[in-house]
């Protein structure tokens, strides 16, 4: 497998879960403003969609979408209980998470990247992810991990989102479960390791 990533970006997420399931994996950094990898291919040539993250299997498809993406490489490794079995209830309640993360969290920051907008639609945008911060800050309320007991798919991309917090001057300290949820999570040799490789700088 072949993970193209940006430093930083939501592929982090599934950067994560690679090295959390110990398969061998390559790394291809994507330029998103210049949209050429590292190589300096055209990377719209690789994955028309111009996003990252894409994986490209070890048969030559290639794999899009943050929600897919983590789901196929949990699946690669059972074992590491990185997502419940396919068609238990307990993968349909972490397919209920990536798709909160992803449509409510990750795209709800979207306008924040944008600072061409008018101030009143980012300072809504701001308001409306305090009220999802809201959410998730009971929800990790007397949980380690999302789904109770095992470290998932959907913490690496809970991880993932908060971290832009601090790009983008957003104080956590409202929600201290999910600070200590933020802790928590980038303790993980696996974290560290891919926060390393990126040139991140730990939460904290
Ligand atoms: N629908 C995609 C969106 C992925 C996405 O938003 N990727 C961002 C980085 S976090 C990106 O590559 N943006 C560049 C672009 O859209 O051109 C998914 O859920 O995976």
């Amino acid at each position: 497998m072949k993970l193209f990533y940006t430093p930083g970006a939501c592929s982090l997420a599934s950067h994560i879960v690679l090295r959390e399931t110990g398969l061998p994996f390559d790394l291809v950094r994507v330029d998103l403003a210049t949209g050429k990898t590292e190589t300096g291919a055209d990377f719209r040539a690789i994955n028309p969609k111009g996003y990252v993250p894409a994986l490209l299997l070890d048969d030559g498809q290639l794999l899009t979408e943050n929600q897919v993406v983590l789901q196929y490489v949990a699946d690669q490794a059972p074992g590491s209980h990185l997502a419940p079995e396919f068609g238990s209830l307990a993968r349909y309640r972490l397919m209920e998470w990536l798709a909160f993360i992803s449509t409510e969290l990750h795209k709800g920051f979207g306008p924040l990247w944008n600072r061409q907008l008018p101030e009143v639609v980012y300072q809504l945008a701001r308001e409306r992810l305090a009220n999802r911060f809201d959410y998730m800050e009971r929800a990790v309320l007397g949980k380690d991990w999302l789904d109770g007991n095992h470290f998932s798919i959907a913490d690496a991309y809970l991880f993932t989102v908060l971290s832009w917090t601090a790009y983008h001057r957003i104080d956590l300290s409202p929600w201290p479960n999910l600070l200590t949820f933020q802790q928590r999570v980038a303790v993980r040799p696996a974290v560290h390791a891919a926060l390393k490789t990126e040139g991140l700088t730990p939460p904290g």
